[in-house]
């Protein structure tokens, strides 16, 4: 029987915390082919194949690579998309820094998780899918639903908690949700909607290839955290898209911060992207502060996707310009770290490449600044301007027994009574 140690002592971690700030561990890469021993029943009898498959794993590197540095001809991106992608990045960051005055002036209740810094990603991701393509998200989830087509009057109402919302007001800052758009979620809890955005994945793999609708090559992109990776859920996730070859991209928002815990303290293989391989996906590394590059890894990883040929894992090394919340004073960080993020802005970069490559004037984007300022402020005037909620929509779309808190004995809503809020907030 083994010896058991007794711990007298408080224990304290080896936390790495040397590793704390250090990025230059998410450069390196490897990849490979690996042989897939595969078990099939033939004649009532177990028969073992190898099949040779590959196992990609690659770094920003090579996407840097395919990006020209010069001639123009040879850009990534048109005029057009340049101006696209500048739109969307620049509404993302306008809208959250309206949110942080509308919070701080007392429109918005319950926690807000702002967005700035991590543009690129929704941008680069989202400004690529179809309608009809399904994404799903965090409670850091405004940007995502911008990127998606719902209009910003719908956000700002929701974080207003009015009528006009894009679920009634009822959902808020965290539960961001359209049919519409395809937007599944907005979620408080953490990997919470990777599961959600696997079972969307699957509806459409079923929908092709059981119900014969060959038109159904939709796919499902899903957004979630360094932190999130710890959890049970994304592994048991991984493994299913892999399995059931899902039209799925996971990708990670790597911001190196789970609240104010670094993810090199808490991750016992901080290089996510491995974890794809692992489970016999591609693992991809990108630098996600610059969306030409996200853009490039996704185009890739979509079109595997949508040609039937399975998931895809993206890790996307990004940064949070704010706290967690806007209830957090961000005091944990280390100032000199924020700052080295800061210098690599990726509205920054993005205006710097269009100006640089010329496809568009300062005045052109300047134009778009202003346009999206105007729609900002308009979604501000919007959300203000619109009703709250009936107390009857307090329960409406809950299940509740019918004898028991929702609804009286004399047949009616209880919080139709008056004095049902009695006492507690006002709503
Ligand atoms: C299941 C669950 N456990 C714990 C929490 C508390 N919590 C809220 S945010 C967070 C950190 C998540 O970090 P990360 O996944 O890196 O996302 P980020 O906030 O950096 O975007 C935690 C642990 C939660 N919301 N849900
Ligand atoms: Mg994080």
């Amino acid at each position: 029987m083994a010896a058991t140690k007794i711990i007298t002592q408080p224990f304290r971690m080896n936390s790495s915390s040397s590793r704390s700030g250090d990025s230059k561990y998410l450069s390196s890469f490897v990849g490979g082919d690996s042989k897939l021993k595969v078990y099939y029943l033939k004649n009532k009898s177990w028969v073992v194949s190898y099949q040779s498959r590959r196992v990609v794993a690659v770094s920003s590197d090579v996407v840097k690579g395919k990006i020209p540095k010069s001639s123009s001809s040879n850009l990534l991106i048109t005029k057009e998309e340049g101006l696209q992608l500048y739109e969307d990045m620049v509404l993302g960051r306008s809208f959250e820094d309206m949110c942080a005055q509308m919070y701080y002036r007392g429109k918005m209740f319950g926690f807000v998780h702002l967005y700035n810094g991590q543009e690129a990603v929704s941008t680069g991701f989202i400004k690529l899918l179809k309608k009809e393509d399904t994404v799903v998200s965090t409670y850091r989830d405004h940007v995502h639903a911008l990127s998606k087509g719902v209009p910003a009057r719908a956000v700002m109402s929701e974080l207003f908690g009015k009528t006009t919302g894009c679920c009634r007001g009822q959902g808020g800052s965290m539960h961001m949700f359209s049919k519409e758009h395809n937007l599944l979620g907005g979620f408080a809890f953490i990997g919470e909607g990777i599961p959600i955005a696997t079972g969307a994945a699957f509806t459409s793999k079923y929908k092709r290839e059981v119900l014969k609708e060959a038109d159904c090559d939709h796919v499902t992109v899903a957004f979630f955290g360094d932190g999130t990776c710890n959890n049970g859920q994304f592994f048991e996730c991984l493994n299913m898209a892999a399995l059931w070859k899902l039209p799925i991209i996971f990708v990670v928002e790597n911001n190196l911060w789970a609240i104010g815990m670094s993810h090199l303290r808490a991750t016992s293989e901080p290089q996510i992207w491995k974890k794809g391989p692992a489970f016999g996906m591609p693992g991809i590394h990108v630098d996600g502060m610059d969306v030409l590059k996200v853009r490039e890894v996704a185009k890739e990883a979509i079109d595997r996707a949508r040609k039937g040929e399975g998931p895809t894992l993206v890790e996307c090394e990004t940064y949070r310009f704010r706290g967690h919340s806007l209830a957090d004073p961000d005091e944990l960080r280390d100032p000199e770290e924020k700052a080295r993020y800061a210098a690599r802005c990726p509205v920054v970069a993005l205006k710097k490449y269009i100006i640089d490559n010329k496809l568009a004037t300062e005045a052109e984007l300047k134009t778009i600044d202003k346009k999206i300022d105007d729609l900002v402020e308009d979604s501000v005037e919007f959300a203000d301007a619109s009703p709250d909620p009936s107390r009857s929509q307090l329960l409406e779309n809950v299940f509740s027994d019918p004898r028991g808190f929702g609804i009286g004995p004399d047949g009616k809503y209880r919080c139709e009574d008056p004095k049902f809020t009695e006492g507690t907030a006002q709503v």
